[in-house]
């Protein structure tokens, strides 16, 4: 382009300034695009030439390559026809020049360039990718599409048949692809199209074959965990490897503190291993390792402990309190002192209650506790609770708790505690009011007595005295027994309920089968 730019003003100076000169400047006129193999016409118009002189017009093209040629006739359009290929694309120009340079002094002009796009259609697109087949996640992904042929081209990309859009992850440059920071959800069937277009009317397009590329999760590190089994008298650990995350298959191996126990490959994101035990060795440690790739993931060190339920077993709780202070619920906890696995069973009555019922759910955190969340509202609630706690893996010894008796009206009378000080108050204040009274009257009457006896003896004084005394001790005690039926009656039921509610009970004397 830039020499073509040269090439016309070269011309163009010398022609103006060139006295000797009588040859005008030659314009070219055609079409701005054409398709491949397409026989097109150029036009070479020359206004102005030397009436003795034959003329020689030339179309060139990139590179001084020559297009077409055309012996100039006064008075006729030279039309220069053309059969495109490839490298008719680029600026063309027009030169006119003498044909027998030699004989004169004539120097050749050229005319303003002409661009010329060749459209060839696109043909034959295939994605090329160098690189392996399956990624992991934060990888970069280019794909390239390669074209048979195919000028002024652009590309789109699918992924299982959908439309890719420029992302701050997904970058389009020319023919590439590039994705960056691949997740598993960049894996699929990938498509290039590649299209042109000719006259903004026929479009020619070119679907590349599907590119089947995987991004795999690396394995994420596996959780440990064991139960123990009861064979007869053989004990074993059934160890579960389980990784939240990673592309399948993934092998899982099984050490122990010196060497590989067993190692499995599994279409799925957990393994099982079964591993003899004998309670009575030190623990061991295991470790599990989940490799789909490298770097392999690795689990902490478990420790193999496994320690027999022990008692006591307790059983504690908390109140729920709801509107007016109403005691509406109750959680209770039950909790073994030793145990490494396990398993908790709650009662009413002697009638085992399941994981959740119109009343109540249970909620398993073991091997610490397990946690009876219970609604006191419904009548079928009331009743005597209490939980066992046996191994998982033996039912043989299991321990009982405490029992404690529940009832929605036993919760909900006031606590001791706080009858004793209102009543206590209520009873304080009653003696002071009294002996306010008894005090005022005793002043009252005396003044009145001495004002009107002040003659009578001192015998006769204190006897009314002593007799008026007698009268409010009698109107005291009176008062007691009223207060004391309203309240000493029902304080002293609830305390007999709650004592002979909580019956401590020994350890597996209970019958365990009463679970069924
Ligand atoms: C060309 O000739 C004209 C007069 O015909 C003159 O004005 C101009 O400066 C010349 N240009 C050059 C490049 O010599
Ligand atoms: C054409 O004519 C010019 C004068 O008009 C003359 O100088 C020149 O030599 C002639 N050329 C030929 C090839 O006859
Ligand atoms: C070119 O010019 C020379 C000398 O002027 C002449 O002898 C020759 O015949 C010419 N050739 C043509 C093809 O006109
Ligand atoms: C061409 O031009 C030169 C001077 O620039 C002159 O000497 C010569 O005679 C000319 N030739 C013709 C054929 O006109
Ligand atoms: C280009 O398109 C126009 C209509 O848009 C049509 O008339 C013309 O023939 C087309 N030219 C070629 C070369 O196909
Ligand atoms: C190319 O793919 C596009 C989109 O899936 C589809 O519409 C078109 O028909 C395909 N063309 C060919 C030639 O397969
Ligand atoms: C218990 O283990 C011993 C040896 O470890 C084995 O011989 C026996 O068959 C096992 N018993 C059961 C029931 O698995
Ligand atoms: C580790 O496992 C192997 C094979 O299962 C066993 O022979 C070895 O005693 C175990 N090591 C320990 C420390 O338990
Ligand atoms: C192991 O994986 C399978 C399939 O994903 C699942 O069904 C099973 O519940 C898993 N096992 C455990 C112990 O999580
Ligand atoms: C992890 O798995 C890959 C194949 O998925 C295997 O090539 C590699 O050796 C494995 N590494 C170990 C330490 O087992
Ligand atoms: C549990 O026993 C008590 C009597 O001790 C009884 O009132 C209650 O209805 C019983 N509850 C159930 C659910 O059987």
């Amino acid at each position: 382009m830039l020499v073509a730019l040269f090439v016309l003003t070269l011309g163009k100076t010398v022609n103006t300034n060139c006295s000797e000169s009588v040859l005008g400047i030659p314009q070219l006129y055609g079409p701005s695009e054409a398709l491949l193999r397409q026989v097109v016409d150029f036009v070479c118009e020359l206004q102005k030439y030397p009436e003795n002189e034959t003329i020689q017009l030339r179309v060139m093209g990139h590179h001084e390559k020559l297009l077409g040629e055309y012996t100039y006739q006064p008075d006729e359009v030279a039309s220069i026809p053309m059969m495109i290929t490839d490298y008719h694309e680029g600026f063309l120009e027009c030169v006119a020049k003498p044909l027998n340079a030699s004989s004169s002094n004539i120097t050749a002009t050229v005319s303003d360039p002409h661009y010329l796009k060749v459209i060839v259609p696109v043909k034959n697109a295939e994605i090329e990718y160098s690189g392996p087949m399956e990624l992991f996640e934060e990888d970069i992904l280019e794909l390239r599409c390669l074209l048979e042929a195919g000028t002024h081209v652009s590309y789109q990309w699918l992924l299982n048949g959908r439309l890719l859009s420029p992302s701050p992850r997904h970058h389009f440059a020319e023919d590439r692809l590039r994705i960056f920071r691949t997740t598993s959800g960049d894996s699929g069937f990938y498509t290039c199209i590649a299209s042109n277009t000719f006259n903004n009317t026929e479009v020619f397009t070119s679907n590349s074959t599907e590119m089947e590329i995987t991004v795999k999760v690396l394995a994420s590190d596996p959780d440990i965990s064991f139960v123990v089994l009861k064979e007869i008298q053989n004990y074993s650990a059934l160890v579960t490897c389980q990784s939240a995350r990673g592309s399948l298959p993934i092998t899982f191996s099984l050490y122990n503190s010196t060497e590989l126990v067993s190692s499995v490959t599994a279409e799925k994101k957990n393994a099982t291993f079964k591993v003899p035990l004998d309670l009575r060795q030190p623990p061991d440690r295991l470790e599990c390792q989940a490799n789909n790739s490298d770097p392999i993931a690795h689990s902490q060190w478990l420790p193999l402990r496994v320690v027999p339920v022990k008692g006591p077993v307790t059983m504690l709780y908390d109140q729920d309190i709801g509107e007016n202070y109403v005691v509406i619920g109750l959680k209770m906890y039950c909790r073994a002192s030793e145990g490494s696995h396990p398993r908790y069973h709650w009662f009413l009555n002697k009638t085992r209650l399941h994981d959740r019922g119109s009343f109540y759910r249970v909620d398993d955190q073991p091997p610490q506790q397990s946690i009876l969340h219970l609604s006191v509202r419904a009548s079928s609630s009331a009743g005597t609770y209490h939980c066992k706690v046996s191994d998982s893996f033996d039912n043989a010894n299991a321990v009982g708790s405490n029992r404690k008796y529940v009832d929605r009206e036993v919760l909900n009378r006031l606590p001791i505690l706080v009858v004793v000080i209102v009543f206590g108050s209520f009873a304080i204040l009653i003696m002071l009011v009294s002996v306010c009274c008894i005090f005022g009257v005793i002043y009252s009457e005396l003044t009145l007595e001495m004002e009107r006896l002040a003659a009578y003896e001192g015998e006769l004084v204190s006897m009314s005295f002593f007799h008026f005394i007698y009268l409010q001790a009698t109107e005291l005690f009176h008062c007691s027994r009223f207060v004391s039926r309203g309240f000493f009656f029902p304080l002293q039921e609830s305390l007999a309920y709650t004592e002979a509610g909580d019956v401590a009970e020994t350890a597996s004397q209970d019958n365990f089968d009463e679970v069924r």
